[in-house]
């Protein structure tokens, strides 16, 4: 039987789910759970009264109004700006204006200027949209830079239908897989793969809330998604970790998975993790596969329609001989569109011939294995598998009065991968109550994930002779 054209999210077409009475669930999240028909008459009713729009932002909390705004919008065709739903004043006002949000769908911060529009729980419609043009932009998700405030990166559907067709390929992903995770709903982890994903292969998604490790052993998925962190607090409760035994896969990405937490969870388990890697440019690009090699420490090969290359800094190759490093640079028809209003910052991530600058720095051995050695720019810190730009916490941290001069970096961490640490020279005497104030500031202005976990007070900055911060001095 033909359903008709295909769908971003096919699961979702109206009528397999009008003629399916034995389809699974569409998703569980925050205690509740919706059938597929549930799902779609409801988003459907969303799409209905906001199908004027162009652009809405939805305060991406995980919850079955989240999920009902951004289908809502999908079905529309209106692009959803996902705001982070602890994002303090400057970080929103930003998304905002750079954005150019026309409102408000579902929950709204208290005090907004924008219209809000709700997402009612218990509204149904059947009307069928016609499915949007694969060039339009889905989604613009903002993400850190080395410097100035977060870049909105515009994911049209195509490069979604491309980059999660590649992972059911590589992952042997079917409707018959549970997914389990807890991940935040405005990045390529949590929402793209974590919630798209599903709804386009038509296997049932659980979202726990927080990823911990007691929600993920209770869950009972086939599948699950975490960052290292979350991996690396599961094998901390091996009673816990054994219970994913069970599972067909784990998926580890977002951030380096340290080798020893890689080697517990095969332990654990009896199965070794896969480890796939991406950014919110580019979706994933590579990945080890379900019936494939995985190797602790590398990030296996490209998945379908994917090519990458080593360059050093003169733009020459390097070889692909699991020795040498060079700059990652990939392309495929899951990449991003460009960043918002910011042409300058997507020429610069562009080689002339057409290939993106990951500013990540790996090895390829001679089976295209790959390994991420590190990024180029020291400015750039991943802490919990969140991407945080180093120079968006100082701009927040020198508006203080008592700072006169700053210096953030990531420092390794074994929980966090990296933890934020800021240097700050004060202007008169520092105290524990500063450093405190210091990081609510940097809270209530950015977000919860962007405070530093320790202030360092020092008397100077380490400076080379044309007064630059040497970071590297500083740990
Ligand atoms: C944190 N806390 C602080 C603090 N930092 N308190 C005071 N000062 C600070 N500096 C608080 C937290 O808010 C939390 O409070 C408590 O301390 C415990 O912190 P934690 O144990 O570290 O947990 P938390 O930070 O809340 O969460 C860890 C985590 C989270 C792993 C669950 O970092 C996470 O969800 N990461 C996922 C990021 C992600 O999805 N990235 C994907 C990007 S897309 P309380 O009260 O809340 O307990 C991408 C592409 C790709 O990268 O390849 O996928
Ligand atoms: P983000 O923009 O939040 O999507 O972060 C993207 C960055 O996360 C990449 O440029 C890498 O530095 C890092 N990253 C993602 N996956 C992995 C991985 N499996 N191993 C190492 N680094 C990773």
């Amino acid at each position: 039987m033909s359903y008709g054209p295909p769908l971003l999210l096919a699961s979702l077409n109206p009528i397999a789910v009008a003629a399916g009475d034995d389809i699974p669930d569409a998703l569980t999240i925050d205690g509740t759970t919706l059938s597929r028909s549930d799902l779609l008459g409801a988003a459907t009713s969303v799409a209905e009264r906001i199908s004027r729009a162009d652009r809405v932002a939805v305060l991406a909390e995980p919850t079955v109004r989240t999920v009902l705004a951004v289908v809502g919008c999908l079905i529309a065709g209106v692009t959803v700006v996902p705001v982070p739903p602890d994002a303090g004043v400057a970080e929103r006002e930003h998304i905002l204006r750079d954005s150019g949000a026309q409102a408000w769908l579902g929950t709204a911060p208290e005090g907004t200027e924008l219209p809000v529009v709700p997402v009612r729980l218990h509204a149904r419609s059947w009307h069928t949209y016609p499915e949007p043009h694969p060039a339009s932009v889905a989604f613009i998700l903002y993400t850190s830079g080395t410097t100035g405030a977060p870049k909105g990166v515009m994911l049209s559907r195509g490069a979604i239908a491309a980059g999660l067709d590649a992972l059911v390929q590589a992952w042997a992903w079917t409707w018959k897989d549970t997914l389990v995770h807890g991940l935040p709903l405005f990045h390529v982890h949590g929402l793209i793969l974590g919630l798209l994903g599903p709804l386009r292969v038509g296997s049932p998604v659980i979202h726990t809330g927080k990823p911990t490790p007691e929600a993920y052993a209770a869950a009972g998925g086939s599948l699950y998604f975490g960052v290292p962190t979350v991996w690396s607090r599961i094998v901390e409760k091996p009673e816990l970790a054994r219970e994913l035994g069970k599972a067909r896969l784990l998926v580890s990405g977002s951030a380096p998975l340290p080798t020893p937490v890689f080697d517990k969870l095969a332990e654990l388990t009896g199965q070794a993790p896969i480890e796939r890697y991406g950014m919110s440019e580019t979706m994933i690009t590579l990945s080890t596969r379900a019936d494939g090699e995985r190797r602790p420490g590398w990030v296996g090969t490209p998945v379908r329609g994917v090519e990458t290359r080593l360059r050093d800094e003169t733009g020459e190759p390097v070889p692909h001989d699991g020795v040498s490093i060079g700059g990652l640079q990939v392309r495929g028809p899951m990449l991003f569109d460009g960043y918002l209003n910011r042409p300058d910052a997507t020429a610069e991530d562009w080689t002339e011939d057409g290939w993106f600058r990951t500013g990540d720095v790996a090895v390829i051995d001679a089976d295209g294995f790959h390994r991420i050695v590190g990024r180029e720019s020291i400015d750039l810190i991943k802490s919990g598998g969140y991407r945080i730009g180093a120079g968006e916490i100082e701009t927040a941290l020198l508006g203080h009065p008592a700072v006169a001069e700053v210096a953030v970096v990531g420092l390794p961490d074994d929980d966090l991968g990296q933890r934020i640490v800021a240097f700050v020279v004060p202007r008169d005497d520092s105290s524990e109550d500063l450093a405190v104030e210091l990081t609510t500031h940097v809270g209530e202005q950015l977000s919860a994930h962007k405070r530093p976990r320790e202030v360092r007070f020092v008397d100077t900055l380490p400076r080379n002779a044309m007064g630059k911060v040497q970071k590297k001095q500083l740990s």
